[in-house]
This record gives C-alpha cells, sequence and structure tokens, in this order.
C-alpha cells in the first residue's frame, strides 16, 4: 500500500542536524525546536492530527496526548531505551505501537556510570570545584585523598545490558562486580551488605520505585558509594540525603533526579555529592544512533506498514489493521 502523502511527525524536543535531515526527507517534521520542554499545552496543540510522534522520556505520553493526537496517530517513536514515561497499555488501546532505542546507548551510559563513579572515587568535581573557587591549595601526601577502585566490590543493580557493560568495564579497572536482578545474581540484600559501590540500572517500574528507600539505603556498607543513571525515583532522594548527612554514605554520583529538572537542594549542597545534568547517553554518537532508530520506526510503520523493530507493545499493529 502506497505511504500517506507526507506523514505529519511531531517531535518534541530540538534534535541532532542529521537526524532532522532524515525526518524531512521522509515526512512533514513539526519541531518543537528547542532544548527544554515546550508547554503541555503546545505539545497537546500541535499533536493533533499527527501520524506519528518522536518523544523524549521527560514528556509524559498518556491518554490526554494519545487523545489529542486523535485517530490518524500510529507509532510513537521515543528516543530513549527507557520509557516509564509512556503509558503504554494506553497506546495498546488505541492501536498506536511504541517504539524504544535499546543497544546504541549502551555504552555512552556505561561509560557516564563509570566516569561518576571514578568522579566520586577520586573526588574529581570536589577538586574542580576547589581550584575554581581559587582555594589555597599545595601539593601534600594527605591532600585531597580519595579511594581507588582496583580490590573493590562494585553492586550491578539490574543486569540488562548497560548493567552487564557497567560490570565489564568496572573489571577492567580491577573491580570485583556482583550483581542482583528479578532473575539472577545475589539477593539485593546481600549486595547491599557486601559492596563499596552500588550503581543503579534498572528501569522505573512500580516495583523498582524507591527500590533504594531508607531500609535499603540502611543496608549499604557504612562509608560506601552510590551510583544512579537509571531512574531518579528508583533512590528515595529524601533518604538517600538523610544517609549522607548522617555520614553513613561516602557519597552519591547521581545523572537522574525524582524531580527533573529540579535538584534536592541538599545535594547541590553536598561536597561528597557528583551531580550531572541527565547525560549518560549525550555522546554525539549515541544521540545520533538514537535518532536515526527512531527514523526505522517511524519509516518501518508509516512507509513499509510493518511492526518497527524496537516495538515495545507489537500487539498494537494488528489492533490498527483489524
Ligand atoms: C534519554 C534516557 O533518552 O534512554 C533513556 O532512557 O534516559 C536518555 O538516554 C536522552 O536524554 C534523550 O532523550
Amino acid at each position: 500500500m502506497p505511504a500517506p502523502p507526507r506523514a505529519r511527525v511531531v517531535a518534541t524536543r530540538r534534535l541532532p542536524a542529521p537526524v532532522v535531515s532524515e525526518l524531512r526527507a521522509s515526512f512533514e517534521l513539526v519541531l518543537h525546536d528547542r532544548v527544554e520542554a515546550p508547554p503541555r499545552d503546545d505539545v497537546l496543540a500541535s499533536a493533533a492530527g499527527a501520524d506519528a510522534l518522536l518523544t523524549v522520556p521527560t514528556d509524559r505520553v498518556d491518554a490526554e496526548l494519545l487523545d489529542a493526537a486523535g485517530g490518524r496517530l500510529r507509532v510513537i517513536a521515543q528516543y530513549g531505551v527507557g520509557h516509564d514515561n509512556v503509558d503504554l497499555a494506553a497506546a495498546t488501546a488505541r492501536g498506536v505501537v511504541v517504539t524504544n532505542t535499546p543497544d546504541v546507548l549502551t555504552g555512552a551510559t556505561a561509560e557516564l556510570t563509570i566516569a561518576l563513579l571514578l568522579a566520586l572515587a577520586r573526588r574529581v568535581a570536589e577538586g574542580d570545584r576547589l581550584v575554581r573557587r581559587g582555594d589555597p591549595w599545595s601539593l601534600s601526601p594527605t591532600f585531597l585523598l580519595g579511594t581507588g577502585l582496583a580490590g573493590r566490590t562494585l553492586g550491578v543493580v539490574g543486569w540488562g545490558r548497560i548493567g552487564r557493560e557497567v560490570g565489564r568495564l568496572a573489571a577492567a579497572h580491577g573491580m570485583r562486580v556482583v550483581h542482583a536482578s528479578r532473575s539472577s545474581g545475589i539477593p539485593l540484600d546481600r549486595l547491599l551488605a557486601d559492596a563499596d559501590a552500588v550503581s543503579l540500572h534498572t528501569p522505573l517500574t512500580p516495583e523498582t520505585r524507591h527500590l533504594l528507600g531508607e531500609e535499603a539505603l540502611a543496608r549499604m556498607r557504612p562509608g560506601a558509594l552510590l551510583v544512579n543513571t537509571s531512574r531518579g525515583a528508583v533512590v528515595d532522594e529524601q533518604a538517600l540525603v538523610r544517609a549522607l548527612l548522617a555520614g553513613r554514605l561516602a557519597g552519591a554520583a547521581l545523572d537522574v533526579f525524582e524531580d527533573e529538572p529540579d535538584v534536592h537542594p541538599e545535594l547541590r549542597r553536598l561536597e561528597n555529592v557528583v551531580l550531572t545534568p541527565h547525560i549518560a547517553s549525550a555522546t554525539h554518537e549515541a544521540r545520533e544512533a538514537m535518532g536515526m532508530l527512531c527514523v526505522e520506526a517511524l519509516r518501518d510503520a508509516l512507509f513499509e506498514r510493518t511492526v518497527p523493530r524496537h516495538a515495545l507493545n507489537p500487539v498494537a499493529w494488528s489492533r490498527a489493521d483489524a
């Protein structure tokens, strides 16, 4: 069946230039060409009559947005691997296929995780702040000492593609790696008690929301480090702040937050906390490849009329054709 002429794709954020070119080559592109989230009402208004949406993990993709888009909507390409922001059941009920972008961001995300772990253990951000402030300092055998990674135990929570890659990179730094997941590894409690550093790589689901709450944080080894590049709400931020203020944890490195882009003021204040603005997949290579996977998904659904490779709810496809 020939494709509908110039199917309309609405993208909610600025995109890498090569991705924009590819989208414009195939579709009528409505682009919210800004880095910040557009006002919700603008998103809802622009979605009306769209054949496809291209969304990011901080967009709320729910029944309201699906209904605002209306009956032409066939596919939502999520620019990211996590999709806790998408109401998959609502999409499926309306015959809308949702896709994500796995694999191509695994390396970038694992690299940033190790970068954060090193920054925390070796006090890189703290040293950077000190030098920038112009504080007096001099080389001395006891100045700004950190902890080496070699010989320490890393506990990886969630053993999917990213968790495994983090494990591989950590092992290359001489770390002993243990993991806990739903289907393999050691029990979470044991991991928390054993690990010198804990790194989170689970999707956000009702089961993993506040997985690291008051109790779990209390089970961590005194003086342990926490790294989170998954989703902010996997950690109870208030409980984490309490554990840090009490000195039970030696530090935390966070790329994601419960209420992004807001960050708990205590976290911003603490020297032993490293903060990055959700940049784990932010390399030119990964972001371009993620965009190309979105383009592929849109072309598959709208031109080829086939279920895209990374469909999260392929059953929606048959429903739409029924
Ligand atoms: C975002 C992410 O996709 O993939 C995920 O789940 O959280 C990030 O990689 C990225 O910020 C682009 O939208």
